[in-house]
C-alpha cells in the first residue's frame, strides 16, 4: 500500500455518472476503528461476493476503484475511498466459498464492528443479485444492519440478466423476502447502465444531507 493517499484520476472519456468526481483511495484497514479526516458521512458497501460490486463501482465512477476479481486471503480489509462529501467503505464480499472458518469469523467481526460501533457510519449500500433468493448470510447481515437502525440503500444488480417482464416480479419478491420497502431499492445493471444515475444521486444525497 502506498504511503500517501492515492488520487484516482477522473475518467474524462467516460459517461459514467460519477466519472468526473475526484476520488482518493485512502487505504485498506483490517478493523473498523480507523479514524478518517476530515470527518464526513460514511457509506459502507456490502454484498456477497460475485454480486457485482466491483462492476457497479466501475459503472458509477467510470474507472476501476476496486479490482474486479476476488482475492481470498484478503477477505477482511476495508478499502476506504474519499469523495468530496463522503467516504465509501468498501467491504469484501461475503459468502465466498473457499474461505476458512477463521477468516469467515474475522469477516463477521469486521462487519459487526463497523455496523455496531462505528459512529461515523451514515448507512449502507447493500447489493443483491436479482437472480438469487437471499442467502443465509444476506439475511444475517441484513438483520444486523436493521438491528442498528442504520439507513440502508439497496442496489439490485444484474437486471439485464432477466427479461424486462420478470424484473419487477423478482424485485418485489426480494423486497418481500427481506422486508425491504421498494422505494429504498434501486434496480441496476452495470452492463447497460440502468439505474446508475439514480443510484449516484442517492449516494451523493447522503453527503449533501449531512453537510448542513
Ligand atoms: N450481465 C451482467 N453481468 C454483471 C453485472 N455486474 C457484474 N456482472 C458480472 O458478474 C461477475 C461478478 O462481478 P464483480 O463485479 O466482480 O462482482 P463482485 O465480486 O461483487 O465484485 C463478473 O463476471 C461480472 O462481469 C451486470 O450488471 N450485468
Ligand atoms: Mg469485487
Amino acid at each position: 500500500m502506498s504511503k500517501y493517499p492515492l488520487l484516482i484520476p477522473a475518467a474524462k472519456e467516460s459517461t459514467a455518472p460519477l466519472a468526473l468526481l475526484p476520488v482518493i483511495f485512502v487505504g485498506s484497514y483490517p478493523d473498523a476503528t480507523v479514524q478518517l479526516a476530515p470527518r464526513m458521512p460514511e457509506i459502507a458497501l456490502l454484498g456477497r461476493s460475485n454480486v457485482g460490486k466491483s462492476s457497479l463501482l466501475n459503472g458509477l465512477f467510470g474507472r476501476k476503484l476496486a479490482k474486479v476479481s476476488n482475492t481470498p486471503g484478503r477477505t477482511a480489509l476495508i478499502n476506504v475511498f474519499q469523495l468530496p462529501t463522503l467516504y465509501l467503505l468498501d467491504l469484501p464480499g461475503y459468502g465466498f466459498a473457499r474461505v476458512s472458518h477463521s477468516e469467515r469469523a474475522r469477516y463477521r467481526k469486521l462487519v459487526r464492528g463497523l455496523v455496531e460501533k462505528r459512529k461515523t457510519l451514515s448507512g449502507l449500500l447493500w447489493l443483491l443479485d436479482i437472480r438469487h433468493d437471499p442467502s443465509a448470510e444476506d439475511r444475517e447481515y441484513g438483520d444486523l444492519v436493521a438491528e442498528q437502525g442504520l439507513p440502508m440503500l439497496v442496489a439490485v444488480t444484474k437486471a439485464d440478466k432477466l427479461p424486462f417482464g420478470q424484473r419487477k416480479q423478482r424485485l418485489a419478491a426480494l423486497c418481500r423476502a427481506l422486508a425491504l420497502p421498494e422505494d429504498q431499492v434501486q434496480l441496476t445493471s452495470s452492463e447497460t447502465g440502468l439505474g446508475l444515475d439514480d443510484l449516484a444521486q442517492s449516494l451523493l444525497a447522503v453527503g449533501a444531507a449531512k453537510e448542513e
